[in-house]
């Protein structure tokens, strides 16, 4: 398993970067946040994107230490925008099943932002539904010491999984996020305008906003914003994009005020 050692070793050499995308808000344009992507080094291949190594990350344990190391590189990376007068808005780190188990999750993320400065009042976590739902007596307890601490928590890919009604009332949770299946054919009369907008209606209703992933066109925006969909993130906007990228545009988008 070739693969398995050069990715353990290029989490011990961490050989990987942080992309940056931002969501933006529907109804006036302003950048909201950025979710954090994060990208595989590799010295002869070039960079590699998440699909092809988080899973694998996952299945060995290794998505601990990397997404430790993501958390980290992220809140400093913010932390440095906000001491250049920047307004990085929320930051969203996706956090995987394996490490919302580990029990001393909760302390880690802690002590990350007591290291960084990062304020918690602007970090949101992204969980899976599966993340949500695996050993569902801690996911509760985790998610009640996050919000404790200030800190959002989003699910990642809402509407591909098994999450119940029951769980979404139960927990704090402060956003959706819309699989970006849901937003790729989106016309107004459509089969998906149908399922996108029962679920900003139903995430309205229990206190919670809605991110629409993947959106690509005006077109899908529109139909977004007739829904009150909060934010946007997509290819309309932006793709994922370096640090040094993502500093400019939020610099061009001080200018612009
Ligand atoms: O950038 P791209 O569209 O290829 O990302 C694919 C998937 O990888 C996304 O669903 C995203 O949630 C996941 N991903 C990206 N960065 C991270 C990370 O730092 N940690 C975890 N757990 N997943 C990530
Ligand atoms: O966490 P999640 O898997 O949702 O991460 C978002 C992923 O979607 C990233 O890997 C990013 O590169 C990808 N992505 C972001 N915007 C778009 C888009 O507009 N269209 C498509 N097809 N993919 C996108
Ligand atoms: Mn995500
Ligand atoms: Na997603």
């Amino acid at each position: 398993m070739v693969m398995v050692r050069e990715l353990r070793k290029a989490v011990e050499d961490l050989h990987f970067l942080p992309y940056y995308q931002p969501q933006y808000s529907l109804h006036n344009g302003n950048i909201l946040g950025m979710e954090v992507l994060v990208r595989w080094k590799h010295q002869d291949r070039g960079m590699i994107g998440p699909g092809e190594f988080i899973q694998l990350a996952e299945e060995t344990g290794l998505i601990v230490p990397l997404g430790e190391w993501v958390l980290r590189t992220a809140c400093m990376q913010w932390k440095e925008w906000r001491n250049k007068g920047l307004s990085p808005g929320k930051l969203a780190v996706n956090v995987s099943a394996k490490q919302f188990q580990q029990n001393d999750f909760v302390h880690k993320v802690e002590s990350i932002l007591e290291e960084t400065g990062m304020d918690s009042q602007s970090l949101e976590l992204e969980i899976t539904e599966s993340a949500a739902m695996y050993d569902t007596d801690k996911a509760v307890a985790n998610i009640h010491a996050l919000s404790d601490l200030g800190i959002a928590i989003s699910i990642d890919d809402f509407g591909t999984g098994y999450l119940s009604f029951g769980y979404l009332k139960k927990f704090p949770i402060q956003k959706l996020k819309i699989e970006r299946s849901f937003v790729r054919d989106l016309r107004a009369d459509s089969d998906n305008e149908a399922i996108v907008s029962t679920i900003i209606t139903m995430a309205h209703k229990l206190g919670m906003s809605v991110v629409a992933e993947g959106v690509e066109t005006e077109e899908q925006a529109q139909v977004l914003r007739t829904h009150r969909c909060e934010g946007g993130q997509g290819y309309l906007f932006h793709q994922p994009m370096p640090a040094q990228d993502m500093e400019k545009l939020l610099k061009s988008n001080m200018n612009n005020r």
